[in-house]
C-alpha cells in the first residue's frame, strides 16, 4: 500500500489546491448555466446538489482519481463480500447483507448469511406482531403499551434516532421509550409514568456486558419484581437483542426471548440487525422493511454507481477536499427537518468513532488529517443561535443541508417557510453580502457616509461558503433508509481513502475499562490504584464528602 500522499493523485490534488485558493463559486455560478444540472445528483427520490462547493470539474475528476488509486472500489468489495476488513478486530462489515433480499445467497466463509439474517428477522416480525395484536401478554394477561429499549451507544442512538424520525408513521397500541445514560435520573424519569404491568423491557447491547446497559437492566428488573412480586414475571417483559447468549441467560432473560446478531455488525451499524426491534415495534413490520429496503437500494446505488456519479463517493470525496486541502476541521449537518432531530448525534457517532483513528492499514501513525468534527443541529433553530460564526465567523465549514420537499404535517405555510429558509441560508453562504451594498444600504436608510462605512465591515458576509443539499419527497422510512445508508457509505469512503479501520472503537473499549477501580477507590477503605494528581484530588474531595479518611 503506498503512503496516502505519495499517490499521484493526492499529489495533483496538491498542485490543483495552488490554483484553486482564489475560487470564487459567484463567478463559477455566472460563468456556467449549467452548474447546478452538472453537479447535482439523483437516487431515487434524493436529489443531491453539491454545485454549491468550490470545486471544477478539474477538482471532481482528481478526487475521483484518487479513489481509484486508493482501491476505493476494490475494498467496497471486499466489504459486501465479507471480506475480514475490520482486520484489528479479525471481522467481515456486512451490515450491508442484513438489508439485501435473500436471494442471490450470500456464502461466508461457508455460512449462508442471508438464511441466517432471514431466521432472525421471521422472528423478530412474529414477536413484534403478537405484541401488536395482543397476543403477547404481561404476566398479569394484560397487553404490551410500552417498550422500553435499554441500551447505549451503537445499541440506542440508531433505535432512537429512527423512532424519533418516523414517529408520524407509530402504531398506536405500543409506545416506545429509550434509556441509555447511568445516571439514575434517565431510568426513573422514564418509569415514573409506566405501568409494570403493561411494560416491556428490551435489553440491547451486542456484548451484554455493557456496564450502563446492565445497571439500567437491573434497575429495571427491579422496579418490575418490586410491583409484580413473581421471577416468572421477568419472562413477560424483558427480551434480549444481543451476540452474547450466555450473559443473556445469566442476566435471567430466557434464551426462547433472545433475538441475535452477529460480531460481523458492528453497534454504530446495528439498527439493521435485531438491535431494531424497538422500530419494528413503534412503526410496524411492514414499514422496518420499507426502511431495510431503502438502505438496500442506496446499497446497489453505492455498489454500481461509477465514482463520479456515485453520491457516497461525492459526499465523502467533498469531504477530503476540505479536510485534508482546505485544512477545515469541523462538519456542520442541518437538517431542515424536526424529525430528524437526533440524526446529527447518530451522525456523531457513525462518522467520529468510525473515522477517528490516527493509525493507518500498514500500522502506522497518519501524517494528514481523519474524521472531521461532526456538529449541527436542526433548522431553523441553527439559524437563531450558532449560524453567526457559519456566516461570519474565520472558519470554514462544510455543511450538508437537509430537507424534505413536503412535509408529513401541513400546518398553514409553516412547511413552504422552513424550505425557503433551508435555502436562503445555503444562497447566503455562497452569495454573501458585499460592503459596498451594505454601504450604500444604509446611506439609504439616513445614515451618514461615516457612520455607514463604520458600520459595514460588521455587516459583511463574505460568502463563497460551501454546502451540499439534500432534498427528498418526503421523510418515509424507505427514504430514512437511504439517507441513513448514504452516510454509512459517506464514511465508508472517507475511510478507505484515509487508509484507517473504520469498523473498531478501541477508544470506547478504553472508556468501558477506566471507571472500575476510580469506582472502587469512591467508596473503599483506602484508594488502592494509580491515580494522576488531578483524579486523586477528585476522589479525595468526594471521599471527603462523604465522610470517608482520604
Ligand atoms: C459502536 C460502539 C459502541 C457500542 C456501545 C454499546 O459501534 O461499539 O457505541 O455500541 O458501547 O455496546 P453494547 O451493545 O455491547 O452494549
Amino acid at each position: 500500500m503506498k503512503p496516502l500522499k505519495h499517490l499521484p493523485a493526492w499529489k495533483a490534488l496538491e498542485a490543483h489546491f495552488k490554483a484553486m485558493r482564489d475560487f470564487d463559486m459567484r463567478t463559477a455560478f455566472r460563468e456556467d448555466a449549467q452548474r447546478f444540472d452538472r453537479l447535482s445528483l439523483r437516487c431515487g427520490n434524493l436529489l443531491l446538489d453539491y454545485s454549491k462547493n468550490r470545486v471544477t470539474d478539474e477538482t471532481l475528476a482528481l478526487l475521483a482519481r484518487l479513489a481509484r488509486e486508493s482501491g476505493l472500489e476494490g475494498l467496497r468489495d471486499d466489504m459486501f463480500s465479507g471480506k475480514r476488513i475490520n482486520f484489528t478486530e479479525d471481522r467481515a462489515v456486512l451490515h450491508t447483507a442484513l438489508r439485501a433480499p435473500a436471494r442471490p445467497p450470500l456464502l461466508v466463509e461457508g455460512i449462508e448469511i442471508e438464511a441466517e439474517v432471514a431466521r432472525v428477522l421471521g422472528r423478530m416480525q412474529h414477536f413484534v406482531e403478537s405484541v401488536h395484536n395482543g397476543s403477547w401478554r404481561g404476566h398479569t394477561g394484560k397487553p404490551i403499551r410500552d417498550v422500553v429499549n435499554i441500551g447505549i451507544g451503537g445499541s440506542d442512538l440508531g433505535p432512537a434516532m429512527v423512532c424519533h424520525a418516523l414517529d408520524h408513521y407509530a402504531v398506536e397500541s405500543v409506545r416506545v421509550h429509550f434509556v441509555s445514560n447511568l445516571d439514575p435520573a434517565h431510568l426513573a424519569t422514564t418509569l415514573k409514568t409506566l405501568d409494570p404491568e403493561t411494560t416491556l423491557f428490551i435489553v440491547a447491547s451486542k456484548t451484554f456486558t455493557t456496564l450502563e446497559t446492565l445497571a439500567n437492566a437491573n434497575s429495571a428488573k427491579a422496579w418490575l419484581l418490586a410491583a409484580l412480586r413473581a421471577p416468572a414475571a421477568v419472562a413477560r417483559h424483558f427480551v434480549a437483542l444481543s451476540t452474547n447468549a450466555q450473559a443473556v441467560e445469566g442476566f435471567g432473560i430466557d434464551p426462547e426471548n433472545m433475538f441475535i446478531f452477529w460480531d460481523w455488525v458492528g453497534g454504530r451499524y446495528s439498527l439493521w440487525s435485531a438491535i431494531g426491534l424497538s422500530i419494528a415495534l413503534q412503526i410496524g413490520w411492514g414499514n422496518f422493511q420499507a426502511l431495510l429496503a431503502g438502505a438496500h437500494a442506496m446499497d446497489l446505488h453505492f455498489r454500481e454507481a461509477p465514482l463520479d456519479a456515485n453520491m457516497p463517493a461525492i459526499l465523502g470525496l467533498l469531504g477530503i477536499w476540505y479536510a485534508n486541502f482546505w485544512g477545515t476541521d469541523t462538519y456542520g449537518i442541518f437538517p431542515y427537518d424536526q424529525r430528524l432531530r437526533l440524526l446529527v448525534p447518530f451522525l456523531q457517532q457513525l462518522d467520529m468513532e468510525s473515522n477517528g483513528k490516527n493509525v493507518n492499514r500498514a500500522n502506522k501513525r497518519v501524517n494528514y488529517n481523519t474524521g472531521p468534527i461532526v456538529w449541527g443541529a436542526p433548522g431553523t433553530n441553527g439559524q437563531h443561535a450558532f449560524f453567526e460564526l457559519v456566516h461570519q465567523g474565520t472558519r470554514l465549514i462544510p455543511t450538508d443541508f437537509l430537507v424534505a420537499a413536503v412535509n408529513h404535517t401541513p400546518l398553514a405555510d409553516q412547511h413552504e417557510w422552513l424550505l425557503a429558509n433551508c435555502l436562503a441560508q445555503t444562497e447566503a453562504l455562497l452569495k454573501g453580502k458585499s460592503r459596498a451594498v451594505i454601504e450604500a444600504e444604509l446611506i439609504a436608510q439616513g445614515m451618514s457616509r461615516e457612520e455607514a462605512r463604520a458600520l459595514a465591515p460588521h455587516k459583511v458576509f463574505p460568502g463563497n461558503r460551501p454546502s451540499n443539499t439534500l432534498l427528498y419527497q418526503k421523510l418515509d422510512p424507505h427514504t430514512l433508509g437511504m439517507l441513513i445508508a448514504l452516510y454509512e457509505h459517506k464514511v465508508f469512503v472517507q475511510g478507505a481513502i484515509w487508509q484507517i479501520n473504520s469498523f473498531d472503537q478501541w477508544g470506547v473499549e478504553l472508556g468501558k475499562q477506566l471507571a472500575p477501580p476510580i469506582r472502587a477507590a469512591l467508596s473503599s477503605v483506602r484508594v488502592i490504584g494509580e491515580h494522576d494528581g488531578s483524579t486523586l484530588g477528585l476522589i479525595a474531595d468526594i471521599r471527603r464528602r462523604r465522610g470517608l479518611s482520604t
